[in-house]
């Protein structure tokens, strides 16, 4: 079957390059604010299992469009083909090159997928480049890609786009998702008859591979929290006072050990999801800017109070802390009750079990021996789920098209997107998360499999719940 070809067109500098990046998921494409930017065609496959499902080719912008409108007229009226005949024409004319390269994907058979500015006012020579593409015969979407937030022009829009094309939408690439990915392409469909068997199966291709790459997601978070939530680490030492600094330095190295296992899996994902060449940035609002062991990260992502109440009530010695937490008011509480990091992490972390202030610095845990981990707490993971959760929310919902995010966001923390996405989660779903922390820290010999596999049910549908949500 051959593969499906759509060029993007329309005039310079109106966004068609980001549109092309977003939909074919390349941040590898050139965007830049100045006009003219793109100037040879170019193609850029979407491959899904190695195969070349489909294919989106970058074009100049128009430079002349009311000199190509009435050369294809006359070229139309005389019974050409005005498309083949233009592009004859104009070959070897300098001033014509990009109309001539532009036009170059038409006559190969490519679809066309025509992108405006919608906030601003259809002028002539939008309308002569819209005749342009219908002249050429060839099936043709409009989309509007609104740089500024304006629907004032939006319905002049549409009417033209009713008298040239067979499909019109409004789809924007700096804040596309994935489900307006999907709907687009479900939309390109109905513009040709011809296209809609091979366009069905790219749609499909691309929820199939949507769905490998959240259960990718699911491997690369269980993974993160089973090495994170089972780390040990422990020294042997000869005095009190070489305890106190060998519990210090192991804390140390515990919560950078724990950070750099989690920047490695949040790569993952984010490769998973093909940002690969820009620097990924996350939102200026976003609580991920804040540590791991940042107070607020703890605040804002580990369980809600109610939720500590109810994972103690499940009992078991692995709430350990957990419990004491309950009562000390959740673990800011535990930040500030103790007063330095160190004890916070001991609460979290030590060895043994938390009970009371005095005890909590310096004490070598079994005489010559001070360990640290495995985590004593569960709110530990719902730290880590909770930030890759975050992690992955942004990462699905950064258009490729999107080069960095606009200075102006709101202050760190601010934003309602900073809550946790397990706040909300019931009894059954802490109990899950309560079993699985349960069978991480003992090393259970089945190895948790029941356990494990009902914690992974619950991620997926997470991730599919985040993926389908505005
Ligand atoms: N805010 C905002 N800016 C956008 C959007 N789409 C494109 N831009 C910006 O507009 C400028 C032009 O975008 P390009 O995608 O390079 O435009 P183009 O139509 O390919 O331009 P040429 O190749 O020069 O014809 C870039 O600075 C983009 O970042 C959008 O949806 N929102
Ligand atoms: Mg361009």
């Amino acid at each position: 079957m051959i593969t499906p070809e759509f060029a993007i067109l329309g005039h310079p500098n109106e966004g068609k390059s980001s549109v092309l990046s977003t939909l074919a998921e390349d941040d590898s494409v050139r965007v830049s604010p100045t006009p003219g930017e793109t100037t040879e065609c170019r193609s850029f496959p979407v491959i899904i299992d190695g195969r070349e499902v489909l294919r989106f080719t970058d074009t100049p912008g128009f430079q002349n469009p009311a000199r190509v409108l009435a050369e294809m007229k006359k070229r139309a009226k005389s019974g050409e083909n005005p498309l083949v005949e233009f592009r004859r024409f104009a070959a070897g004319i300098p001033e014509l090159h990009d109309d001539y390269e532009l036009l170059g994907p038409l006559e190969r058979g490519a679809g066309i997928i025509y992108v405006v500015d919608g906030s601003r006012p259809v002028r002539i020579v939008d309308k002569a480049e819209m005749e342009i593409l219908r002249l050429t015969g060839k099936p043709r979407m409009a989309i509007v890609n609104a740089k500024e937030h304006n629907d004032e022009y939006l319905e002049d829009w549409k009417n033209e786009f009713r008298k040239n094309f067979n499909s019109n939408r409004v789809f924007n690439a700096h804040r596309a998702t994935y489900a307006e990915r999907i709907l687009l392409l479900e939309a390109l469909k109905s513009i040709d008859q011809d296209w809609q068997k091979p366009l069905s199966l790219v749609v499909e291709a691309f929820r199939k591979d949507w769905a490998a790459r959240n259960a990718a997601t699911v491997d690369i978070i269980t993974g993160l929290l089973t090495d994170c939530l089972s780390l040990q680490l422990s020294e042997n030492v000869g005095s009190e006072k070489e305890a106190v600094h060998s519990r210090e330095k192991l804390f140390h190295t515990y919560s950078e050990t724990l950070a750099r296992k989690e920047k490695i899996a949040h790569e993952r994902i984010r490769g998973l999801f093909k940002h690969n060449i820009f620097q990924y940035e996350l939102p200026p609002h976003s609580v991920l800017h804040a540590d791991l062991f940042d107070e607020q990260t703890w605040q804002l992502l580990g369980m809600t109070k109610k939720q500590v109440v109810i994972a103690g009530g499940l009992g078991g010695a692995a709430i350990g802390a957990g419990v004491e937490m309950a009562t000390l008011g959740h673990s800011l509480g535990i930040f500030t009750a103790v007063g330095t990091v160190a004890g916070a992490l001991s609460a979290l972390f030590g060895g043994e079990s938390f009970s009371g202030k005095a005890q909590l610095m310096g004490i070598p845990l079994g005489g010559e021996r001070v360990q640290v981990g495995p985590a004593k707490s569960i709110d530990l993971l719902f730290v880590l789920l909770n930030r890759s959760l975050l992690y992955y929310h942004h990462v699905i919902n950064w258009a490729h098209g999107r080069r960095d995010y606009n200075k102006t966001g709101q202050p760190l923390l601010a934003s309602h997107s900073s809550q946790g996405f397990t706040s909300r989660w019931s009894a059954g779903n802490i109990k899950i998360c309560h079993d699985f922390f349960k069978i991480v820290g003992s090393r259970s010999s089945d190895g948790g499999v029941k356990e494990t596999a009902r914690f992974r049910e619950l991620l997926g549908n997470t991730l599919q719940e985040i993926s389908e949500s505005e």
